[in-house]
């Protein structure tokens, strides 16, 4: 899988940040940029990964290899992102398993979707959902490969499902990592709902996640003095800090 930052390299890191579809492509994630600098300023190993990007590039290089249809475009990624993002069909695209395992609501969904949106759009949609398990097989490789213990996605607009299920597989594949989710959709209800819903989903970031005050520890939490800004299940990004894995980004 190709990367914003070429192909995977066999550096290790400790934390892995990630931005998933439908992020937009003409707006790279900045939330990543930010987080991976202040991790390395304290020394801990951080790698983003802007996925949004290798989706769109497995979408292409699938749909050119057949004769079914016209390749996948950027513009038709965009509709998803900028468009439709009024039902949320970026969100239905990523709803496979292991998030989901049942498609028995799909028509009815589909039915509302039309009032909405073309039918090209419609049957856009079902040619990317198909491709979006061989995509998160690649991506929890393309993640795993650098040994993180902490995995952290940005989710805004439509990130919430294509973060779920992705951060799901890895889990599965690692039940020691520790999942963080942050970003807006994680402010106020939505970031206790996440935490609530979905058990891998191990703390909710609620706020800027640079904040120094996230640093301190009571009692098998992460608090900070922004009111209620997080939910941990476990432990502490701190803790975490201090044990050996814990290493500095450059030598
Ligand atoms: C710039 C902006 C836009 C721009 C660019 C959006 C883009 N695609 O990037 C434009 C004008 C295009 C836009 C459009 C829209 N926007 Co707008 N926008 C914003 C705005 C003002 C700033 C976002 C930003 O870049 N902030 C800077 C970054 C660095 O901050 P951040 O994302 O909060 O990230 C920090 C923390 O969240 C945290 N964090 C983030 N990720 C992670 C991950 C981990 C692991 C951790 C620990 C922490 C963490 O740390 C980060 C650094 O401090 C916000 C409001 C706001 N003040 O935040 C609304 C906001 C994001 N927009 C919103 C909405 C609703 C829209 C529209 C739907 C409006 C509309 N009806 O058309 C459209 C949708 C566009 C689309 N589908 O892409 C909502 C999103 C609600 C949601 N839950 O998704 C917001 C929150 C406004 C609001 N309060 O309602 N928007």
């Amino acid at each position: 899988m190709a990367t914003n930052r070429g192909s995977t390299c066999r550096r290790q890191w400790f934390v892995g940040l990630v931005s998933m579809p439908f992020k937009d492509l003409l707006h790279p994630p900045i939330q990543l940029g930010i987080l991976e600098s202040a991790l390395e300023r304290a020394g801990i190993a951080a790698r983003s990964h802007s996925l949004e990007l290798a989706f769109m590039e497995h979408l292409h290089a699938r749909t050119s290899e057949t004769t079914d249809g016209k390749p996948l475009t950027i513009e038709d990624y965009q509709q998803v992102a900028l468009k439709a993002f009024v039902v949320q069909l970026g969100d239905w695209i990523f709803k496979v398993p292991p998030f989901a395992e049942s498609a028995a609501d799909d028509e009815a969904y589909l039915d509302y979707v039309r009032g909405e949106t073309s039918e090209r759009e419609i049957i856009n949609a079902a040619r990317m959902r198909s491709l979006v398990p061989e995509f998160l097989e690649a991506a929890a490789d393309e993640l795993l490969a650098g040994s993180p213990r902490i995995i952290g996605f940005s989710s805004v607009f439509q990130q919430n499902v294509s973060s779920l299920v992705l951060a799901k597989i890895l889990k599965t594949r690692d039940p020691s990592l520790t999942i963080v989710f942050g970003g807006d959709n994680c402010d106020g209800p939505m970031g206790a709902a996440l935490h609530d819903c979905f058990p891998w989903v191990d703390v909710v970031v609620r706020g800027e996640g640079e904040r120094r005050d996230r640093q301190r520890h009571h009692g098998g939490t992460i608090d900070s003095a922004a009111a209620g800004a997080l939910s941990s299940r476990r432990w502490s990004l701190s803790r975490c800090a201090g044990e050996q894995q814990a290493r500095p980004a450059h030598g």
